[in-house]
Parts: structure tokens; sequence; C-alpha cells
């Protein structure tokens, strides 16, 4: 398809850049940031990843496009290392599952980690439920291989999918991250009220934290702290912004 074309012609002419969105804890301190992907397309503007990763996990372009990913994001880690700010920040990176599958993965994360001198502890892999659906001795195995070199990993939109609670716990996750639906209206919804504190009570309860996504307003945030839920992300800390900006944002705030 010209979609297709479009997304090769993108991948060999640097089209595509990251986003960071910031992540802070309880106290309003920057712990890290969750990378977006955008394609700067030349006529269409900025285009979301909703609009062109299905195409790229069907036609396997996914692969190369989540290796560079991968690649810019242990490069920024190498990059703040020096730092005496930004050198404890996360980054976290979303893995299709598609990608996640590849059997060369665990390879990939290896050697990108090796090449680019990212400290290990300073990854974390978002993986969404879909990613567990088959195949979970395999998926299972994977983790433990690449939580091995220090690597984390956060389950992504947790609430929305199928985990049940028996593989649940036999995942090496360290950190559940509670949708943004759940969040958006809080704390009047309260069946959304109930789900979010079940899904921190049950982070408590694997010993993995928990974050949450979607945070826009000071009420939201104030109910997900009452709850035990110790780290946001959202438009009320900062959208996701290009990296000259994030890191402009962060020095700023000091
Ligand atoms: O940033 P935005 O809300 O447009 O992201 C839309 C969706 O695209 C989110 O579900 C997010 O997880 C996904 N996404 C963003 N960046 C990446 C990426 O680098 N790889 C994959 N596989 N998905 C991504
Ligand atoms: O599926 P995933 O959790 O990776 O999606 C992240 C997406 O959420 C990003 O595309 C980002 O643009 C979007 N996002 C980030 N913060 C907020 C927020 O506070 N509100 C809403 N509605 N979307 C947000
Ligand atoms: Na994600
Ligand atoms: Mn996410």
């Amino acid at each position: 398809t010209a979609m297709e074309t479009d997304l090769r012609h993108a991948l060999m002419h640097q089209q595509f850049i990251l986003h960071y969105q910031l992540q802070v804890s309880a106290l309003g301190d920057p712990i890290g940031a969750e990378v977006l992907l955008r394609w700067r397309h030349p006529g269409r503007g900025l285009v979301s990843p909703l609009d062109f990763i299905p195409l790229a996990e069907e036609t396997g372009l996914i692969l190369p496009i989540g290796l560079w990913v991968l690649e810019t994001a242990c490069k920024q880690i190498a990059v703040w290392a020096s730092d005496p700010v930004k050198s404890g920040m996360q980054l976290a990176v979303n893995v299709s599952a598609r990608q996640f599958r590849h059997t060369g993965f665990v390879e990939d994360v290896t050697r990108i980690l090796h090449e680019t001198g990212a400290n290990p502890i300073l990854l974390k892999l978002e993986l969404t439920e879909s990613v567990v659906l088959e195949d979970v001795s395999i998926v299972i195995e994977k983790m433990h291989a690449i939580k091995k070199l220090g690597v984390g990993f956060s389950m992504d939109d947790f609430g929305t999918g199928y985990s049940s609670l028996s593989y649940l716990q036999r995942l090496p996750l360290t950190q559940l991250k509670i949708d943004r639906s759940f969040v958006h209206n809080l704390p009047d919804d309260v069946n959304n009220a109930n789900i979010v504190r079940t899904i921190i009570s049950l982070g408590g309860s694997l010993d993995l934290n928990v974050i949450a996504e979607g945070v826009e307003t000071e009420q939201q945030r104030e109910f997900l702290l009452q709850a035990g839920c110790l780290a946001y992300q959202g438009y009320l800390f900062c959208k996701p912004i290009p990296i000259e900006e994030f890191d402009e944002f962060i020095s700023n705030r000091q």
C-alpha cells in the first residue's frame, strides 16, 4: 500500500522522532519519562502512532522502527548519565507484541545496551497485556532473560486487558501502569475509583510499584495519592514534548 511505502521511506529518511513525557513522584519530583513515537510526515505534519503502529505491526516494519526507538532511548540514557539532575531518570519504552515475540528480541536489547553504554537499571519496557496472550511460558522466559540485565517491565494500560491473576504473579514485572480510562473521571466515578483502588492494592500484594497515566487534574492526583499510588504521568505535569524542550523543562524546575 501507499502508506507502507511511506513508512519505509520514513524509516530511511529519519522522519521519526521521539517525544518524552515526564513521570513524577508523590513529591512532584521527576523520576523519568515515557518515550512516545511520532512520525514527522512532510505533508501531514506530526502523525500519532495510533495511525501507523497497526500497519507497522502488520508489515513487520515495527521491528526496525522498534529498534530505532530503543536505540534512541538508550543513547539518551547514556547522554543523561553525566548530568547531575537527569542521571537517575528512567526511560520507559513501549514494546509492541510482535516486537517482543520476535526471536531476536533478547539479543537486540542486550546489544543495544552494550553499544550505547546505557545503564540497564534506567530502562523500562512497557508491555501490554496482548503480549502475554499466547506462549506465556516463552514470554516469561524472555522477560527473565531481559530482567537479568537489570531492565524493568511495566504492564501498560493495566486493567483493560485479560490478565489473569494466576499468570500475573508469574511475570517478572516491576510496575503496573493504571490505564488512563480509569483515571479520567476520578474521583466521581465510583466504579473507576474502586478499580483504581483494587489495582493499587494488587500492586502492593505483588510487590510492584504502580504508576497512573492520564493524570490531568489536581483532584485526580490527590485521589491517587490517598489511594496509595505514588507515581504519576499526565498533562497535569507535562505533555509529551521533544527532547530539547524536555531538557529545558527539567532544568527550569530546579
Ligand atoms: O502518544 P500517543 O497517545 O499518541 O500514543 C498512542 C499509542 O501509541 C499509545 O498506546 C502508545 O503506547 C503507542 N506508542 C507510542 N510510542 C510507541 C512506540 O515507540 N512503540 C510502540 N509499539 N507503541 C508506541
Ligand atoms: O497507551 P499508552 O499508555 O502508551 O498511551 C500514552 C498516550 O497517552 C500518549 O499518546 C500520550 O499522548 C497520551 N497522554 C499522555 N498524558 C495524557 C493525559 O493526561 N490525558 C490524556 N487524555 N492523554 C494523555
Ligand atoms: Na505505552
Ligand atoms: Mn503507556
